[in-house]
């Protein structure tokens, strides 16, 4: 029996076939019900106790190589031509589609070439940052709320290795080895210890921006951001400026443009003010400059920045800053034709 079974595996083995129906043909005669190998189960009564075992186990190895045989036959017939005209060779392929560029990028690009138009060149830095440059050298006080644990990701037990909180430390990083003028914007991922929610994400995306040299004036900072947000939201735009407080800048503000939505009428995305706060800004404090090795006395500048999720959601009535993050195909498609 065992010569038997041994013979008819190396039969199968060197089995090969020309075409489906060769195929077919095999595993009748093989593996069907009446096929060769079933016949050996039938044979199986007959073995003598003591060879039950091997038998029973060789019989076994041999059918599981015969199915796979034939399935392997099979499938090399499966999605070829076989030349007889059952394959259309002259259909077109399959399209693939194209990816897709993110919304946070198509805004941050148009971002970026809006302030390219002015001269502003573009510069990054590490996202895993020190003390220093995230909070010393721009005038945070050593007690100030944003350090806390619960603001800051600490990462490592050293409470000097942090992952920045905004990119105004590429600011910080980029005033100490060059001197004015100096005119930059600085993209990039954020990370703060917050809930996350509908409105709020514990990693966001920021742009900010500073314009350093002699004679920099508020008047020079309004009327850039004037010429950036009208080629963002439209010629129409108003902005107005509101008094605020930052550290590093003195004095501050927030800016918001009138809604592109309804005009400044009012509406539910302005909550019926005809306004929308878009970004904080302000003249770099001196303290500041002086940190970061350019004298005080002989220069200014004026710092701004933003929140590239938020103007996103703005600029396409997006409601949930959860979408950005879940790279949902649906979501991202409508984003196709934006750029
Ligand atoms: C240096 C000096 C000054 C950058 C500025 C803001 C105002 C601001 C927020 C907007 C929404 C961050 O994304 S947000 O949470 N930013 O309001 N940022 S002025 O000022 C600087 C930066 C670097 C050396």
């Amino acid at each position: 029996m065992l010569d038997k079974i041994k013979q008819l595996q190396e039969e199968i083995e060197a089995l090969s076939a020309s075409g489906k129906d060769e195929v077919e043909e095999l595993r009748i005669k093989y593996i069907s019900k009446k096929g060769l190998v079933s016949q050996l189960f039938a044979d199986f009564k007959t073995v003598p106790a003591e060879q039950k075992k091997a038998v029973g186990q060789a019989i076994n190895v041999l059918k599981n190589k015969a199915l796979d045989k034939i399935n392997e036959l099979k499938e090399s017939f499966e999605n070829a031509d076989q030349g007889d005209g059952s394959t259309d060779l002259s259909r077109p392929g399959e399209p693939m589609r194209l990816g897709t560029r993110h919304p946070l990028a198509i805004v941050r690009n148009e971002i970026v070439e809006i302030f390219a138009r002015l001269g502003f060149t573009v510069a990054e830095g590490p996202e895993i940052e020190d003390d220093w440059h995230v909070f010393s050298a721009l005038n945070f006080p050593p007690e100030h709320p944003a350090r806390d644990m619960q603001d800051t990701f600490f990462i490592e037990k050293d409470p000097d290795v942090l992952l920045r909180t905004h990119t105004s430390s590429v600011q910080a990083r980029v005033m100490q080895k060059t001197q004015p003028p100096i005119r930059a914007i600085f993209p990039g991922r954020v990370f703060r210890n917050e809930a996350i929610s509908a409105r709020a994400h514990c990693i966001f995306h920021q742009i900010e921006g500073l314009y350093v040299d002699e004679n920099v004036s508020f008047a020079d900072l309004k009327q850039t951001l004037l010429y950036f947000s009208r080629e963002l939201f439209g010629e129409k735009t108003e902005i107005r400026l509101r008094p605020s407080y930052f550290p590093f800048t003195e004095p501050s503000a927030e800016m918001d443009v009138s809604c592109s939505i309804c005009g400044g009428k009012g509406c539910n995305v302005c909550k019926y003010t005809g306004w929308l706060e878009i970004l904080g800004c302000g003249m770099i404090d001196p303290n500041v400059l002086d940190s970061c090795g350019i004298d005080s006395k002989k220069y200014t500048g004026f710092a701004f920045g933003m929140g590239i999720e938020r103007i996103t959601m703005l600029k396409y009535g997006i409601k949930d800053i959860r979408h950005f993050f879940e790279n949902d195909v649906r979501f991202l498609r409508q984003f196709e034709s934006a750029y």
